[in-house]
């Protein structure tokens, strides 16, 4: 198997990339990247430069390695998309129909888009929001990601291009720090505690929304992927749901560990686009077609972040 990683050198990217490369082998997982990199992580195994813009470049890489398997990651977040929205429509939805058309006429075996719970609006369910419901999204990231689904349900319909699917809650990791997303203070709360003993946080105390940490999104993503297709019934994309919790939650966790650490929130233009998400998610149709559970909770999830910084800072 051939498998082409778009959006490498990203939060998910790059642990993905590491996660297929040590199941499939270093060869067999080509890292499509966007930017220079350090000698040592190109030493890893191959890696291409990859403009989503270009169908050219796209399939210069495919019939150069014979890909077989996509995973497009290629994403501008919602807060960044909220300063360029024209890049976020550019990127997020003419780079995701120019991987689906190139994977379509390619014979792609498998690909994989990510979504998230940012596809959600205002009118949507707040509490346990279901698989099916009101969408709405109010940030162009949102939109892009909501009708981002619908395209790729369109070419599972009319080309059978077995494209597959997850709704992403806020992520959060260690190994790579994420990029212009609304929930990154969920990971640059870790960095300060332990850094400073000190962050001020962008969104309100009250503030919850869904989670998940990375261990869990990466392996949510193999399961998915590595489903029979016939198990599959939805072609959108699955609600994956594993925590969800308050700022107020994720001080007090962190206190356990620097009882020191103090937060004060100053709430930015982010509050508005975190309030219009949903608070948890209903993702009962990914735990019965392809055995969803997650395995982090709030207290595992910071235990670890905290262990693994610790060697990191
Ligand atoms: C963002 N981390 O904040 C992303 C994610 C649910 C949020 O899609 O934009």
């Amino acid at each position: 198997m051939k498998i082409l990683v778009i959006g490498s050198t990203g939060q998910l990217g790059s642990e993905l990339t590491l996660a297929l490369r040590k199941k499939y082998g270093d060869q067999n997982v080509i890292a499509g990247i966007n930017k220079t990199l350090p000698a040592e992580e190109l030493k890893r195994g191959p890696y291409e430069f990859v403009d989503v813009s270009s169908r050219e470049s796209l399939k210069n890489v495919i019939q150069k390695y014979q890909i077989n398997v996509i995973y497009h990651l290629a994403a501008i977040l919602s807060a960044v998309g909220e300063k360029n929205p024209e890049l976020a429509w550019q990127v997020n939805i003419l780079g995701l129909k120019n991987v689906l058309d190139v994977a379509v006429a390619n014979k792609i075996e498998r690909v994989f888009f990510p979504s998230s719970i940012a596809a959600f609006g205002p009118n949507t369910p707040k509490e346990k929001t279901p698989q099916y419901t009101a969408m709405d999204p109010n940030t162009m990231y949102g939109l892009t990601k909501l009708a981002g689904e619908l395209l790729c349900q369109y070419y599972f319909k009319k080309y059978q291009l077995d494209v597959r699917s997850v709704r992403y809650p806020g992520l959060i990791s260690y190994k790579t720090q994420p990029g212009g997303g609304t929930t990154d203070y969920a990971v640059a709360i870790f960095y300060e505690a332990l850094k400073t003993k000190s962050y001020t946080c962008f969104v309100r105390q009250d503030t919850v929304l869904p989670m998940m940490y990375m261990p869990d999104a990466v392996r949510a993503t193999l399961e998915l992927m590595e489903a029979p297709s016939e198990k599959l019934t939805v072609r959108t994309s699955y609600n994956l749901s594993a925590i969800s919790f308050s700022v107020k939650d994720l001080i007090k966790e962190i206190k356990k560990y620097l009882p020191d650490f103090c937060c004060e929130c100053s709430p930015d233009h982010r509050q508005t686009i975190a309030d219009s998400w949903p608070k948890s998610i209903d993702d009962s149709y990914a735990r019965r077609d392809w055995g969803w559970r997650h395995e982090y909770d709030l207290a595992k999830m910071s235990e670890d972040m905290l262990k693994n910084l610790k060697n990191i800072l």
